[in-house]
């Protein structure tokens, strides 16, 4: 039997447990990255391993999501996180350099290699045959020392490209039109992997889009096949030498096939307040609109920054729209300079930002109250633009554009023929903001310059015997880590300051909760279905393990998030009957009489709700290496007694 090109990564870097689904596989880890948000964290506990240099080919930190820097706490994690790089061995991305996902493509990304980051859309790296995967900041803390990073083996999708674009038809359609059959848990326990001849019709960085947002589907990552067009890109990019050619044998086994004739696929919009809320642009035309920003991980590359240019040039946009464009990298705004791109963009009314995340994580450009947003971004969960009745529409950078000029949502077909932009034969290529680290022999010469706002790892502690504790929250299906974890341009700020950060935990959906929590001392969060989805956040298990969470008891769990908690040594318990889930109101008095045991022996855990005397039975899906992490308290502490 053949493999998935998924499959023949994950063979090449396998250093424990079996290639069998459902199984708790370790992986050698190639390459890391992590962002500005989750970094600072990230290094606090990397330090807290006291391994000197990182043991991985390459790693690389960026500055990108905390840009705004209202107040001196951004620029102190931005100082700490250089010295903490030029210490220990990990290239620096300056702030300006880009969005981290968007310049590991451009100048680090090879196919073949396994990236872990520690964002959720690390996946983008799959465009160029990578096996890319978002963590938690400990799991690529834990990675950059060397060790393994472990994933339950997932089940292999195919999704079969067939036919090809229509004219002003984009890779952000594609991707939306996957999750409009998948929805945005489909993908749970699931590699994405794209095929058939419709792939050679999609450049990398089209290609990249969509691995980009196929976390938005759940899935553990997705992956485009390795060939003649990732060597085209890779030699613009000066760096052919890193290509390997990649495909899935011809008898390779899939567990799901997914059919899209590119042909077919018509300009789409996900609707608020999901990205799987997905209607063709042609329903909504007419709409009328009041925000248009271009850019993010998704979609700010050269060639959809070219067509977006294209569309604006000798325009105006229109009056009662505001748009705001962030390129991707540094490479990408310098191109657009140095061509007049930008100029074209300027021209028609464009407010341009600097290349980083920006709007997209709400630092800044927030819309108007009730305001209509249309954005080239991965997610529209609600309030995550900073403006709480925002109404975010997710679209193709070309339907951004024509609609910016329009005033009103519109169909980029209406343009007529397409416009002739290709990839360029050679990227600029200019790597002046990328630090490299000290040398081995100055290593120790390099002082850490920690700020204020800088504070330690939360407290844990080893699994106790029983667990009694009230009921702080109940929440329902699809809640996402900006529900646990608001970001934001004045929460975002605290993300080295769990203390600090903790007091919003939950504030979006109940202003109440971190108070409560702190008061009770002790208590469980019961929700839904895909608990935690979205970001790799790890504050969304930092924040309530301050605050004395001991469980979540839910319906399912994402993935990332559900590693998090494992890691945070909070311990995530499903109802073994989902309809339990009713059986539970807030402020319940809740006790796990045997809780310790249960875990130890891998069998089911009684809940007993005190307050109605009614026994409820959850399962506990631990790998023997969790649930070890579990009874130590946390992956911190794991590994502390395991080294
Ligand atoms: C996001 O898009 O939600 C973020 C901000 O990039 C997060 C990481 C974070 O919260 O710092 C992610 O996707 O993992
Ligand atoms: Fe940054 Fe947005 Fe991409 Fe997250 S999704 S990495 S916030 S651009």
């Amino acid at each position: 039997m053949g493999y998935t090109i998924a499959q023949k990564i994950i063979k090449e870097h396998l250093v424990c447990g079996e290639m069998v689904v459902g199984n708790d596989i370790g992986l050698r880890i190639d390459q890391t990255l992590t962002q500005d948000a989750t970094g600072t964290m990230a290094y606090i506990e990397y330090e807290a391993m006291g391994i000197p240099r990182v043991k991985t080919e390459k790693s690389v930190a960026y500055i990108d999501h905390n840009t705004l820097q209202t107040g001196f706490e951004n620029a102190d994690d931005h100082r700490f996180i250089q010295s903490v790089c030029k210490k220990h061995g990990i290239y620096f991305s300056r702030p300006g350099n880009g969005i981290c996902h968007q310049v590991h493509l451009e100048r680090f990304g090879k196919p073949g290699k396994t990236l872990i980051g520690s964002d959720s859309h690390t996946p983008t790296g799959g465009g160029i045959g990578m096996l890319a995967i978002g963590a938690g900041g400990l799991d690529v803390a834990v990675a950059m020392g060397g060790g393994a990073y472990y994933i339950t083996m997932p089940k292999m999708v195919r999704v079969n490209l067939t036919g090809k674009l229509s004219p002003w038809v984009s890779a952000k359609d594609i991707i939306l039109a996957v999750l409009r059959v998948m929805s945005v848990k489909g993908g749970v326990g699931k590699i994405v992997e794209y095929g058939g001849e419709g792939v050679k019709t999609l450049t990398v960085p089209e290609r990249a889009t969509i691995t980009n947002m196929g976390a938005e589907l759940g899935a553990t990552t997705s992956v485009f096949p390795s060939d003649e067009i990732t060597r085209e890109f890779l030699k613009a990019q000066g760096r052919e030498e890193d290509y390997t050619e990649l495909s899935a044998d011809a008898d390779a086994v899939y567990d799901e096939v997914i059919e899209i004739n590119l042909s077919e696929l018509e300009p789409l919009a996900a609707c608020p307040h999901s990205p799987d809320n997905v209607k063709p642009i042609s329903e909504l035309e007419g709409k009328k609109i009041d925000q248009v920003c271009i850019g993010s991980c998704t979609n700010s590359s050269y060639l959809d920054l070219m067509r977006v240019a294209h569309i604006l040039k000798g325009k105006t946009v229109a009056d009662g729209v505001s748009l705001a464009i962030a390129p991707g990298s540094k490479q990408v705004f310098n191109m657009l300079a140095m061509n007049g791109a930008l100029a074209d963009m300027i021209a028609a009314g464009a407010r341009i930002l600097e290349s980083a995340c920006g709007p997209c994580i709400g630092m800044g450009q927030s819309p108007n109250s009730k305001g209509i947003s249309l954005r080239t971004f991965n997610r529209n969960f609600e309030g995550r633009s900073g403006t709480a009745d925002g109404q975010i529409y997710l679209v193709s950078p070309e339907t951004a554009a024509v609609s910016a000029l329009a005033g009103v949502f519109t169909d980029p077909r209406k343009l007529g023929p397409a416009a002739e932009i290709e990839l360029p034969e050679k990227f600029l290529i200019n790597d002046n903001m990328v630090i490299a680290p000290a040398p081995v022999e100055e290593m120790d010469n390099v002082e850490i310059l920690r700020g204020p706002n800088i504070k330690e790892y939360p407290a844990t502690s080893p699994l106790t015997e029983s667990i009694e504790a009230s009921c702080s929250l109940k929440v329902g299906d699809n809640i996402t880590t900006d529900h646990i974890m608001p970001a934001g341009a004045k929460i975002l700020p605290l993300r080295s300051n769990i203390p600090a950060i903790s007091q919003h935990c939950f504030t979006v959906c109940d202003k109440e909760f971190p108070e409560r929590a702190k008061t009770l001392g002790k208590s469980i969060i019961v929700g839904g279905e895909n608990y935690g989805q979205g970001s790799s956040r790890e504050h969304a298990a930092l924040a309530p393990l301050f605050l004395g969470v001991k469980a979540v008891l839910v319906k399912s769990f994402a993935r990332i998030h559900k590693s998090n908690l494992i890691n945070a040594g909070i311990l995530p318990l499903t109802f073994q009957n989902t309809a339990d889930y009713d059986k539970i109101k807030l402020g319940d008095m809740l006790e796990l009489p045997d809780v310790k045991k249960e875990i130890a022996e891998g069998s089911a855990v009684t809940v007993v709700n005190k307050t109605t005397g009614e026994t409820i039975v959850a399962d506990c899906e631990l790998s023997d290496r969790t649930r070890a992490i579990i009874l130590a308290g946390g992956l911190l502490d794991y590994t502390k007694e395991n080294s």
